[in-house]
């Protein structure tokens, strides 16, 4: 047995605290990992709008890692929120190399506030997806980082295939937002390809659901998982997190990453 297994999300603040590092924390807290931080990047934001988005001094990225590897086992790191080239590349040489890395290549928020600029994309591209065990793109980002226009199951397809070319190890294309075959995800790896899905649910735009979901792949990761492992049971935990997910602002829900402890007080969907 370990004492306790350690994740660490490098990712942008949310004070609404339904996306971002918040939500990470969170999850990572309900998958059984004790989850850290590393501020790559803050947002003001509420469940309507990002009303003022802040970097983070490059160097300060590299700092925050220093300290937690000084003194932590870490079993695995996320990323989320980059904002620009120049925090991704801080990242990027921070990370340490041989330690298992989920990319979520965060890009707009679900209130359609960007969340990393041009040359952030281009810097995805090359310094994070051939560092990437696993890659989580929503369709949008699937589309927008591949160029490959996704209209059905085929283009989602090869868009994964997109992503193992770009050296990522393993991508999941989330179907949350797909007009075809919805919630179904694309998990391609070296092994080839499975549908990964789960009950279907009556929501797409979730506030956080990337970010959680990202988390606790890295959260069953850091606990021994294999990547695979990793995804099905993340899927499970997402897709309750979902189902008990709460309209934290007029017309905006987020997820519930603590629905396993809710589920006994609060009702379904
Ligand atoms: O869900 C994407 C995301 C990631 N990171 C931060 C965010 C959001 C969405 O709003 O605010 C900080």
């Amino acid at each position: 047995m370990k004492d306790m297994a350690f994740a660490v999300s490098v990712a942008g603040s949310d004070s609404s605290a339904g996306a971002g590092l918040q939500v990470d924390l969170k999850t990572m807290t309900a998958c059984g990992v004790w989850g850290m931080s590393v501020v790559a990047a803050l947002t003001a934001q509420n469940g309507h709008s990002v009303t003022a988005v802040e970097g983070v001094p490059p160097e300060f990225i590299g700092a925050q890692v220093d300290a937690l590897e000084a003194e932590f086992a870490i079993g695995c790191y996320k990323t989320g929120m980059l904002m620009n080239a120049e925090t991704v590349a801080a990242a990027a040489s921070a990370i340490p190399k041989q330690t298992p890395l989920v990319v979520d290549p965060v890009m707009v928020s679900t209130s359609r506030a960007r969340l990393l600029d041009e040359e952030g994309e281009e810097a995805v591209i090359s310094l994070m997806l051939p560092r990437a065990d696993v890659a989580t793109p929503n369709l949008l980002e699937a589309e927008y980082l591949s160029g490959i226009e996704i209209t059905d199951a085929k283009s989602m397809e090869r868009a994964a295939e997109w992503f193992l070319d770009s050296g990522a190890k393993a991508v999941v294309v989330k179907g949350g937002h797909a007009q075809f075959r919805r919630g179904v995800d694309v998990f391609l790896d070296t092994n080839g390809m499975t549908l990964v899905e789960d009950e279907v649910l009556p929501y797409s735009d979730i506030h956080g659901s990337g970010c959680c979901y990202a988390s606790a792949i890295a959260s069953y990761i850091a606990l021994g998982c294999g990547v695979f492992d990793a995804v099905l049971l993340a899927k499970k935990f997402v897709s309750g997190a979902i189902r008990y997910s709460w309209e934290y602002s007029p017309g905006r829900r987020t997820m519930n990453p603590f629905w396993q402890m809710h589920q006994t007080y609060y009702k379904k969907y």
